[in-house]
């Protein structure tokens, strides 16, 4: 219970441990009734079935996931950078980008959906890294969910962008398992799931896969979803893996929203091994949750301060988070 270090071989960052500090009495209690579900049609959403964008084209009445052309776009077919010397180094970056409905109920979140609507959305993600990594070198899928996230809007949707080069965050995940695959001969990831299986971090399990809150996360309640088997990219997953992360993902939705009594907001995304045709042996698909809340519904964690200026920092131990995330149902 004194401060220590974590290191993240999946990034190489390391996490400041404070665990002392966490001595403050648990506040566990939410502060705030839970907000009542919204409505199951609303007139002014941009992604009902029926209402018109922003760009004037009107969605179709749509019944289950409905994937659109996101019409604000990061990304174009054609990029020109500026002309760049050894300082500033600029560099053409392509892609396309849309928007994944994940529900035509505007009220709805993931932990609403039952089990045919949640494999929908798995089947989604699968549909458009298949298709989209056949153009596109990386296909990140995420959701960002909640006020407190930036999300500008509560109708249950996610995102996909499918990009011409490999960002960092990937491409920093990337080197980290070939050197683990490198040096221990098996993927880092496999090896995790290995050992968390009976473990004080895991918060659910199921046939197929496990969620745990990894020893070295950094934000205080995030998870991290492991395939129990070997499995480098989306697409690759059979029928029965698909059913059994729509089962995980429910349950993850339902506890989440539990431990707060909130709708819990986050950024979830998926890391699978970039469709450049190259060996990825040492690659693990897996799924990050990165969660703001600490310590109620009102309560966010800011990485502020010497997180930003130095490196993370947290003081509820994962292996706290763990148990209550596995209490909070
Ligand atoms: P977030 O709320 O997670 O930011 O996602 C909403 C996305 O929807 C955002 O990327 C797009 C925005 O560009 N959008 C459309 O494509 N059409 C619209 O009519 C409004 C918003
Ligand atoms: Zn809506």
């Amino acid at each position: 219970m004194t401060p220590h270090r974590r290191l993240n071989p999946l990034t190489g960052r390391h996490v400041l441990v404070s665990p002392q500090r966490a001595e403050r009495p648990w506040q566990g209690a939410a502060e705030v009734a839970a907000a009542p579900r919204g409505p199951r049609h609303d007139s002014n959403c941009y992604l009902c079935p029926g209402n018109r964008r922003a760009n004037g084209e009107r969605n179709p009445d749509y019944g289950g996931v409905h994937v659109f052309p996101n019409d604000f776009s990061a990304l174009l077919a054609t990029s020109e950078p500026p002309v760049a010397g050894s300082m500033f180094t600029a560099t053409p970056a392509r892609g396309e980008t849309r928007v994944i409905c994940f529900s035509p109920d505007h009220g709805a979140t993931l932990a609403d959906l039952d089990r045919p609507a949640l494999e929908a959305v798995v089947n989604a993600w699968v549909a458009q890294a298949e298709e989209l990594g056949r153009r596109f070198v990386s296909v990140q899928l995420f959701e960002n969910k909640g006020a407190a996230m930036g999300c500008s809007n509560p109708h249950p949707h996610g995102q996909v962008w499918a990009t011409d080069f490999v960002p960092d965050e990937l491409a920093i995940e990337d080197a980290h398992q070939r050197a683990w695959a490198d040096t221990h001969g098996a993927p880092l990831l496999a090896e995790v799931a290995a050992r968390e299986a009976d473990g004080g971090r895991l918060v659910e399990q199921t046939g197929d896969w496990l969620a745990i809150v990894p020893f070295w996360a950094s934000w205080p309640f995030e998870l991290l979803l492991l395939p129990r088997f070997p499995v480098q990219r989306l697409p690759a997953l059979t029928p029965p893996q698909r059913a059994d992360l729509a089962l995980i993902l429910g349950r993850i939705a339902r506890r989440y929203d539990a431990l707060f009594r909130v709708s819990f907001p986050y950024s979830m995304g998926w890391h699978g091994a970039p469709f450049d045709g190259g060996d990825a042996a040492h690659w693990q698909l897996h799924a990050h949750f990165y969660p703001p809340l600490l310590r109620s519904a009102t309560v966010r964690k800011f990485m502020v301060g010497f997180e930003m200026l130095a490196e993370a920092q947290r003081d509820l131990t994962p292996e706290q988070a763990a148990q209550r995330l596995r209490e909070a149902m």
